[in-house]
């Protein structure tokens, strides 16, 4: 079959998936507020006691239950392809594209993928479904390691973290875990409420800075989020703080004013302590299919986004963008999230995620 056929047909059964996935409704969210006055930053929550030694016993445990549930919750139809799948024909290695497809890589990453490998089946260097499978874990690997080496966070400090990304993708629970996860490295963190828009985001950060024993810094709702990022950070500076992470309203990436918005808080953060915001951070809901894509185009090209992290990847059988994001993108995913509660963040590893996804 003709390269074009080829990619008609791949391009069609990526409809037929999106079909399926219709891209998320977000609600509407409020342009810009004028600035309100910033009140005094909340007093301190004092720091938790350390877990004691059987609590991280627990955490340990945990960490490996949710490393066989990476790979459980990814059973992706590419496992079920390579279970079924023993001999090699010329059906099968379309097959197997679409398969690809169907877990959302997205018709141009899937066609880069497969062309060097149906080069090889061709001249018989690839005769079997596992010499297919090894090529396939190596194609991507290739594509996805080359974004992840070398991904040090800079040494600064206060580091400070803006987390940003489309409506109820998982921001504020991705902060809550980031919060866990810092301090069990013994490090002093923040969380500053820039969602000053919807209705209980402040209460809910709150939640978790009690929950992990974190110091929080927030205005009153409604007040500016720019004017609440300069605070928190100014705080985190003069409290001696290792992390600053702020979090902010969900917003869709199409949403030119509120892109404004958080170009502001930008702004804000460097006035505050210049250099910074040093990290900003994509939050993105692996469910999202192939607008995750664009998601990550548009918040990039806005506001310079310097890490991802993939959220909600225990309930998706769709792994896949992962490889997607990567064709199209030189970001590095920075963790993934595996369930609601504050243990149930990973740092992404390639070869690992690979592993799990086939
Ligand atoms: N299963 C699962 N649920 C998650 C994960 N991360 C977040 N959630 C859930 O997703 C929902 C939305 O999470 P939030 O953290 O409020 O999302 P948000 O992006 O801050 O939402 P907005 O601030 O409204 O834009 C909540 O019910 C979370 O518990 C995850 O990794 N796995
Ligand atoms: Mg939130």
């Amino acid at each position: 079959m003709s390269w074009f056929k080829k990619k008609d047909k791949a391009e069609k059964a990526q409809k037929a998936n999106e079909d399926k996935n219709p891209e998320q409704e977000a609600p509407e969210v409020k342009a810009e507020e004028p600035a309100a006055q910033p009140e005094e930053a909340a007093p301190a929550e004092e720091d938790a006691p350390p877990a004691s030694s059987r609590q991280e016993a627990g955490f340990g445990a945990k960490l490996k239950d949710k490393l066989a549930k990476t790979r459980d919750v990814l059973n992706t139809p590419i496992e079920d392809f390579f279970i079924t799948k023993t001999e090699l024909t010329e059906d099968s290695l379309e097959e197997l594209e679409e398969t690809l497809i169907t877990a959302d890589m997205g018709v141009n990453t899937v066609m880069d993928l497969m062309e060097p490998i149906t080069e090889k089946v061709n001249k018989k260097q690839i005769t079997n479904s596992k010499e297919l499978r090894a090529a396939l874990t190596d194609a991507m690997l290739d594509l996805i390691k080359p974004v992840h080496e070398n991904k040090e966070l800079p040494n600064k400090k206060p580091l400070v973290i803006m987390v940003v990304g489309v409506n109820g993708v998982g921001k504020t629970t991705t902060i809550g875990k980031l919060a866990a996860n810092f301090k069990k490295q013994g490090k002093k963190v923040m969380l500053v409420a820039g969602d000053t828009f919807r209705a209980a985001a402040v209460e809910q950060l709150e939640i978790w800075a009690q929950r992990t024993g974190v110091q929080i810094v927030r205005h009153r709702d409604n007040s500016d989020p720019a004017a609440v990022a300069y605070d928190g950070v100014a705080a985190a500076e003069a409290r001696g703080m290792d992390v600053v992470i702020i979090d902010t309203a969900g917003r869709l990436h199409t949403q030119v004013n509120l892109m404004e918005e958080l170009k502001k808080i930008r702004r804000s953060c460097h006035k505050s302590l210049p250099g910074s915001p040093h990290e900003t951070w994509l939050v993105i809901d692996a469910n999202t299919g192939q607008n995750a894509v664009s998601q990550a185009k548009l918040f990039h090209e806005a506001i310079g986004v310097t890490g991802m992290v993939l959220t909600k990847v225990d309930g998706t059988a769709k792994g896949g963008i992962v490889v997607s994001i990567c064709h199209d993108m030189d970001v590095p995913i920075r963790y993934i999230g595996l369930g609601e509660k504050a243990e149930d963040l990973r740092e992404f590893e390639a070869r690992e995620f690979i592993k799990a996804l086939f």
